[in-house]
C-alpha cells in the first residue's frame, strides 16, 4: 500500500481496543454459578477458590501458590511477607502499581534503567545501586519476555537480597522448560479482565518455600489464626467465588485464545516485517511466551515518523493502540525527585517509553482488522 493509498483506508466503525476480555458462554458460567447458590459460600476459602488454586499449580507448574483479590495487593502481601523495607532496586519501566506498592509499603523505590533489548530491569546495573539499606529487587517481566534472572539471582546472593518478580504480563510463560513462576522468592501474576488469563479482578502469588505458604495466607486473611486470635496486621487479599468461577471457566478457553493469538501475532510479523524502522519485542528463543501483549517500537531515524505520530493516526482511524509503558514511573510528580529518577540514569528506559507501543491483540481480533492497522502504521510513514 503506497502514500496515494492513505485515503483508501476507512476509519473502524467501533471502537478497536487493544484487548477483549475472554468470556464463556452465559449459560456455563450460569451453570456454575448454581454450584456457588447451593453451597451459600461467596469467600473466604471456598470450594471453587481451592479448586482454581489447584488447576492454576498445575498449569504454572509451581509447588505453592495462593489466590489474591488483585495483583497489586498481591505485592503488597509479597513485600510484607519477605519483610523488605528501606530500599528495594526496580524498574520504572512498568505499570504505577509496580512502584507505588513499594511506596504504600514505606519503602523508597530505586530506579534501575533497563536492558536495552529485553526492557526488563539491567541485571548489570543492579549492584552499583545497592547499599546498606537495600533489602530486595523487583523485577518485572515486562510484556512476558522473562526477566535475566540467573544474573539477578548472582547478585541477590552476593549482596543479601530477596527478588520479587511482577509477572503481570506473563502468565504461563516457560524459561528453559520451567514455570516463570519459579524463579526468585516470590512471583506476582495478575488476572485483571485484560490479561489473556483472568478472573475479572485477581491475582496470585507462587513460590517454592514451603514456610511462606501460612504466612503469605495469613498476611491475606487479616493475620487472623483463630475465632479469637489476630496474630499480625494483615489485609485483605482474598479471592472471592465469583471470581474463581469466572477463572475456572475461562482456564479452559486459554488453549484455544493462545493459538488464536499466534496466529494474529503472525500477521503482523507478515505485514509489518519489512517496514523500516519498526522493530519487534522478541522473547528468546528458550522462552515458551505470553502472548499478553503485541508490541512495537518505532525507532524514528529509520522510520521517519515518532510513535506518537502513529499513535494519532491510529486513534482517527478508532484504534486504540496503547503506550505501555509512557511516561516511565519515575517520571511522575510522585517520585520525579528521587535521586535514582534521574532522566540521564535511566537512557534505555527513557528510549523504550519514546517508542514502544503495544497494538490491538486479542484472539477475536479479525484478520482483516489487522490488515488494516498495518496498512494505517505504513500509510503513516509514507504520508508527507
Ligand atoms: N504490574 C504490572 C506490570 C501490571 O501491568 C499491572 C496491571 C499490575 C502490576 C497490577 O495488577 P492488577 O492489580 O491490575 O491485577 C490495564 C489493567 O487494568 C491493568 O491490570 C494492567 N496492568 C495494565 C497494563 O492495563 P489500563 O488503565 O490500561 O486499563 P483500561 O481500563 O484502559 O483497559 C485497557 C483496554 O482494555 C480498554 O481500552 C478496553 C479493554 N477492556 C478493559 C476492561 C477493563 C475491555 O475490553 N474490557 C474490560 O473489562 O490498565
Amino acid at each position: 500500500m503506497g502514500a496515494q493509498d492513505i485515503k483508501m483506508i476507512e476509519a473502524f466503525d467501533q471502537p478497536i481496543y487493544i484487548t477483549r476480555p475472554l468470556l464463556p458462554a452465559l449459560d456455563l458460567f450460569a451453570a456454575r454459578l448454581r454450584e456457588v447458590w447451593d453451597a451459600q459460600w461467596l469467600s473466604n476459602d471456598g470450594f471453587q477458590l481451592r479448586c482454581l488454586n489447584e488447576e492454576l499449580r498445575r498449569v504454572l507448574r509451581v509447588p505453592y501458590l495462593s489466590m489474591f483479590n488483585n495483583g497489586t495487593v498481591a505485592l503488597l502481601v509479597a513485600l510484607r511477607s519477605l519483610g523488605l523495607k528501606g530500599e528495594v532496586i526496580t524498574t520504572p519501566f512498568t505499570f504505577p502499581a509496580t512502584t507505588h506498592v513499594l511506596s504504600w509499603s514505606g519503602i523508597v523505590p530505586v530506579f534501575c534503567d533497563v536492558h536495552p533489548r529485553t526492557l526488563t530491569i539491567d541485571p548489570k546495573k543492579i549492584e552499583e545501586l545497592v547499599t546498606s539499606k537495600t533489602s530486595g529487587i523487583l523485577g518485572v517481566h515486562v510484556y512476558g519476555i522473562p526477566c535475566h534472572v540467573d544474573e539477578i539471582a548472582a547478585v541477590a546472593r552476593r549482596c543479601g537480597l530477596r527478588v520479587i518478580f511482577d509477572a503481570a504480563h506473563a502468565f504461563a510463560t516457560e524459561l528453559n522448560g520451567y514455570g516463570i513462576g519459579n524463579f526468585g522468592d516470590i512471583t506476582m501474576f495478575s488476572f485483571h479482565a485484560t490479561k489473556l488469563f483472568h478472573t475479572a479482578e485477581g491475582g496470585c502469588l507462587t513460590f517454592s518455600d514451603p514456610d511462606l505458604k501460612p504466612r503469605i495466607d495469613l498476611l491475606k486473611n487479616f493475620g487472623i489464626t483463630g475465632e479469637t486470635e489476630v496474630l499480625i496486621p494483615g489485609i485483605n487479599g482474598k479471592m472471592n467465588e465469583l471470581q474463581a468461577v469466572m477463572g475456572r471457566l475461562v482456564l479452559e478457553m486459554v488453549a484455544d485464545e493462545r493459538t488464536r493469538r499466534m496466529a494474529i501475532e503472525d500477521l503482523y510479523k507478515e505485514y509489518l516485517g519489512d517496514i523500516p524502522g519498526i522493530e519487534f519485542i522478541e522473547a528468546p528463543s528458550d522462552v515458551v511466551h505470553a502472548l499478553q501483549y503485541f508490541a512495537i517500537r518505532i525507532v524514528q531515524a529509520e522510520f521517519g515518523k515518532s510513535r506518537d505520530d502513529v499513535f494519532k493516526a491510529l486513534r482517527k482511524y478508532n484504534v486504540f493502540a496503547r503506550k505501555y509503558f509512557f511516561p516511565l514511573t519515575s517520571d511522575y510528580p510522585c517520585y520525579q525527585d528521587l535521586p535514582t529518577a534521574r532522566v540521564e540514569l535511566l537512557p534505555n528506559a527513557h528510549r523504550a517509553a519514546r517508542e514502544v507501543l503495544c497494538l490491538p491483540f486479542y484472539g477475536a481480533l479479525d484478520h482483516l482488522a489487522v490488515e488494516r492497522i498495518c496498512a494505517i502504521i505504513r500509510s503513516v510513514r509514507n504520508a508527507g
